[in-house]
């Protein structure tokens, strides 16, 4: 289906791009000046540009990008000249010949007010707003739309100064004024060459926090959040983040902001998270607003980690970009790597490093890990696509930085920053590669593993699939030798049925089997010993020896999950009680309770049984830690939290979505119920009193104390016990910030208590203005547990709330998404409605936007691997889907990659 030919009804199917296509731009684009007339209904849009032609490609006509645009008029050199359409493209034959500059001015109107896509120059509240990454430019105005075109800007905005009194673009404020008849103008110069995917424009009614600071060069810098009037009392948080941000960037790559001024603004209308444009970062304000009435501590982290990642972006992405998108995780991934380290960094103690680092896993494993394993599995740096926007994906962004993580932990930490100094050597201000950036890292690490393994390292970027390791432990307790053996697979994946061999780093330790110690380990032939140990597994298999092992070990492999992989060990029940009680490593430690519950889980399962899941030495285990005396709360909640229904339904062959279900909510209850007393425990002991602050060490304390709400609830409820939900209501009517008032919320909704009704009419009524809150409120009940199949009643009931909004992004994602992708047990229903609402709510935000539209068609990835009857109904519901005549090539790609062979 995917081949660019004509099909039955005549059109042209889509065009699949591919990386081996690539070529240089036949004209490069020198400065851009443009000026807008903005106005809701038609915008007139003057760009005058300077080209000129590549003197490494052969002569040709230009070809510029353009798309829902009304073409006025073209000027070549100030003077008429012919031009062309071929499909979307402008076609310009007639052009200067050599190698000199010429000008082309070309004039065009567009609709904001109706643009839906959210792509190019829209309107959301009044204000106007763009996006153009990855190929939003073109909708603005005829472009040379790639990344590897990079231009000088200059932009004049002129509009109604009452109803746009804020006007804003890339770079400095050079100019302002009054203009006739209400109107004014601003003029911005950005002083960076810059590809057209991050140029961008505001303009409305705006307020802004300002902040001046002094790096540590001594340069003076303006940092703005803008907001709507109203706001500004939730944006401390943002400032704060961005500051954080400026700071860590100097303090550990030496890299300082390049900008007088730099800006944040914030809208309600967006279709990701965030937008990196030079200097003028567009932000949902799902990533801005915050304060402790509103957000919870989830909120607040996400900001920081967001506003990080944008601002990283300032030199990864902006002063090195892409040469072309198939290099999106040159990007991506590095930038989601230091927006990581960013977040660890600002943590105190090494275990609220570890905590952070344990849910980064859990996202790879539960989203990543299903995408390398289904119909929508790529490389890191993919070899083809239909539509660039299917590919803004968890591979790119999470595992693009896990790759960037093995990098690191094969250079060591100085090593990396050393590596990174040369990349911004050899390629600041230039469009680059994926190759470019990995030899720049081993280049400044001569002596590294990654350098002596690069091209192999590589494959890591053009090989899909999530390796397995499996291991085998041999102990000699005579010669007091410990031998590890580990080979290496990898499942075919669409288009590449053979993997050659990975580079693995794999981070050892061993703790004593009887003592719990740390047992040193010497390697084989050497004379010295450490706690851990790097293995750098580059075969199909190998083994590696330790001396001077005293006692038996239960080894403790993948340490802080030094590779995107999965390990197989076939420990026992005795080895993980170990390792869950004493391993040094606190992911690790983790790992241990995960596969604990994970093995009973699947246990429980294949028999069909649901009563008594958890055995007894699991329970004491969960016990001791949650009553441990040293370790973190944070900590404490990611051991007790079960393994998601999602991640058990990767560990099948077959999946039946029900019985996952009922297995996880009969571990819950059992959960509950016999840690009833020490849940107790928990909630009084985990009580703050003081000042909400939303670090790492208070809200491990509120998520902790949440959790035994929730757990309490549970089990009163079943035991018809009104003690705790009326404790919990109480709580929610009293809680002095939205975290503690949220988790009562939840408490009480996923126990299906009485009491959340009106909790919940409560909430809506308490916070009916605050949009980002009403989000939550949606997305509370479209992903609450199924009672006989309520759920999904209940959601389309909420589509017909008056503060539903399906144009909306935020608010479509919190019903529909929230329920599709995230509530599996009421989503997957045997009689098919789950999947007919899917399809449904699929065509009909295809009408409108169709980005949003494909993500929520990846809701049906791993349809092959369910059983029957959701098997049968799932592929229907895709095939009613495909089958729509008009359908977007965003939607296209992705249901037809699913119901491909
Ligand atoms: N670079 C943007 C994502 C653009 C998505 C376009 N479909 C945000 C980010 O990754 O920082
Ligand atoms: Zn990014």
């Amino acid at each position: 289906m995917l081949q660019s030919s004509k099909d039955d009804g005549g059109a042209q199917a889509p065009a699949i791009v591919l990386r081996e296509a690539y070529s240089a731009p036949a004209f490069w684009i020198d400065t851009v000046d443009l000026c807008f007339d903005l106005d809701p209904a038609k915008t007139r849009v003057l760009n005058k540009m300077t080209l000129r032609r590549n003197p490494d490609v052969p002569a040709q006509a230009l070809r510029l990008d353009g798309e829902e645009l009304n073409l006025a008029r073209v000027l070549v050199n100030g003077q008429g000249t012919s031009f062309k359409m071929d499909g979307d493209k402008l076609v310009l034959e007639n052009l200067p010949e050599g190698n000199e500059p010429f000008a082309l001015e070309i004039f065009t109107t567009c609709n904001p007010g109706k643009n839906t896509k959210l792509m190019g120059l829209y309107v959301s509240n009044d204000s106007f707003f763009t996006q153009c990454e990855a190929e939003g430019f073109r909708r603005i105005t005829y472009f040379l739309d790639r990344p590897d075109v990079m231009a000088s800007y200059t932009v004049t905005l002129r509009a109604d100064k009452a109803k746009y009194p804020v006007l804003l673009s890339n770079g400095n404020l050079v100019e302002q004024g009054a203009l006739e008849d209400g109107r004014h103008f601003a003029k911005w110069v950005d002083p960076h060459k810059k590809p057209c995917y991050l140029f961008a424009l505001v303009a409305g009614q705006l307020v802004a926090r300002e902040q001046r600071i002094t790096s540590r060069a001594g340069k003076d810098h303006l940092l703005q959040v803008y907001v709507r009037p109203g706001d500004l009392d939730k944006t401390e948080h943002a400032m704060n983040s961005l500051m954080a941000s400026v700071a860590w960037d100097e303090a550990r790559f030496g890299l300082p902001l390049d900008l007088e001024r730099f800006m944040v603004v914030a809208t309600s209308d967006f279709n990701m998270g965030a937008m990196e444009n030079k200097g003028l970062n567009i932000f949902n304000t799902k990533y801005v607003l915050a304060n402790q009435a509103t957000a919870t501590d989830v909120d607040y982290s996400n900001i920081e980690s967001v506003v990080g990642h944008e601002y990283f972006h300032n030199w990864t992405g902006n002063r090195i970009t892409c040469r072309d998108w198939f290099q999106l995780s040159l990007k991506e991934g590095l930038t989601v790597f230091r927006d990581q380290e960013f977040s660890q960094d600002l943590c105190a103690d090494p275990s609220a490093r570890a905590v952070k680092r344990i849910e980064d896993v859990r996202v790879l494993r539960t989203a990543q890990f299903p995408e390398d394993a289904g119909p929508m599995a790529h490389p890191v740096r993919p070899d083809s696509y239909i539509e660039i926007n299917n590919f803004y994906t968890v591979t790119i962004y999470e595992k693009g930085a896990e790759v960037v993580r093995m990098m690191q932990t094969l250079t060591s930490r100085a090593g990396f920053a050393k590596g990174m100094t040369l990349y911004f050597e050899r390629f600041d201000g230039q469009a680059v590669t994926c190759d470019d950036f990995a030899q720049a890292i081993a280049d400044a690490n001569s002596d590294s593993p990654l350098a002596a393994l690069l091209p192999q390292f590589k494959r890591w970027y053009s090989q899909a699939g999530t390796p397995r390791v499996a291991a085998r432990g041999e102990y000699n307790a005579e010669a007091k030798t410990y031998t590890l053996h580990l080979s290496q697979s990898c499942a075919p994946t669409v288009g590449q049925p053979e993997k050659l061999p990975f580079v693995i780093p794999v981070s050892l330790g061993l703790v004593g089997a009887q003592t719990g110690a740390a047992l040193p380990l010497q390697l084989q032939g050497t004379t010295t010993a450490s706690d851990s140990y790097l293995f750098v597994l580059s075969q199909a298999s190998e083994s590696v020896t330790f001396e001077n092992v005293a006692e038996e070990p239960v080894p403790s492999i993948l340490r802080g999950f030094s590779a995107p992989v999965v390990l197989d060990f076939d420990y026992s029940d005795a080895q993980l009680l170990t390792l869950l009680a004493h391993d040094n490593d606190p992911f690790n430690r983790w790992e241990a309770g995960q596969r604990l519950a994970l093995r009973s889980a699947t246990a429980a399962i294949a028999s069909g049984n649901t009563s008594g899941v958890l055995n007894d030495a699991y329970i004491a285990a969960m016990r001791a830690v949650l009553r441990h005396p040293t370790l973190d709360a944070a900590f404490k909640e990611l051991v007790l939290t079960l393994p998601s229904e999602t991640y058990i339904a990767e560990q099948l062959d077959l999946v039946d979505p029900q019985r996952i279900h009922a297995v996880r909510d009969s571990m819950r209850l059992q959960l509950a119920r016999a840690l009833f007393a020490d849940w107790e425990w928990a909630y009084a002991e985990h009580q703050d009193n003081g000042a909400y602050r939303p670090d790492p060490l208070s809200s491990g304390r509120r998520a902790l104390a949440g959790m035994a709400l929730t757990f309490l609830c549970l089990a009163s409820t079943e035991s018809r016990d009104a003690v705790w939900p009326g404790k919990t209501l109480q709580r929610f009517k009293d809680a002095g910030n939205m975290t503690d008032r949220f988790n009562a919320l939840q408490a009480l909704v996923s126990a299906g208590h009485a009491h959340a009704a009106p909790a919940l009419a409560r909430f809506y009524s308490q916070f009916k203005d605050e949009a980002l809150v009403l989000d939550k409120w949606f997305a509370l009940q479209a992903s609450a547990p199924d009672r006989g199949g309520n759920v999904l009643p209940a959601v389309r009931q909420l589509m017909t709330h008056p503060d539903f909004n399906l144009r909306n992004p935020n608010r479509a994602r919190s019903v529909i998404f929230s329920y599709c992708s995230g509530n599996p047990g009421g989503f997957h229903r045997a009689d098919a409605a789950g999947y007919v609402f899917w399809s449904e709510r699929v065509m009909e935000l295809d009408a409108t936007n169709p980005q949003v539209a494909a993500r929520l068609a990846r809701a049906m990835d791993r349809w092959k691997r369910l059983a029957e009857p959701y098997r049968s109904a799932a592929c229907e519901a895709l095939k009613r889907v495909a089958a729509k005549v008009d359908l977007s090539n965003d939607v296209r790609e992705v249901v037809e990659r699913a119901l491909a062979d």
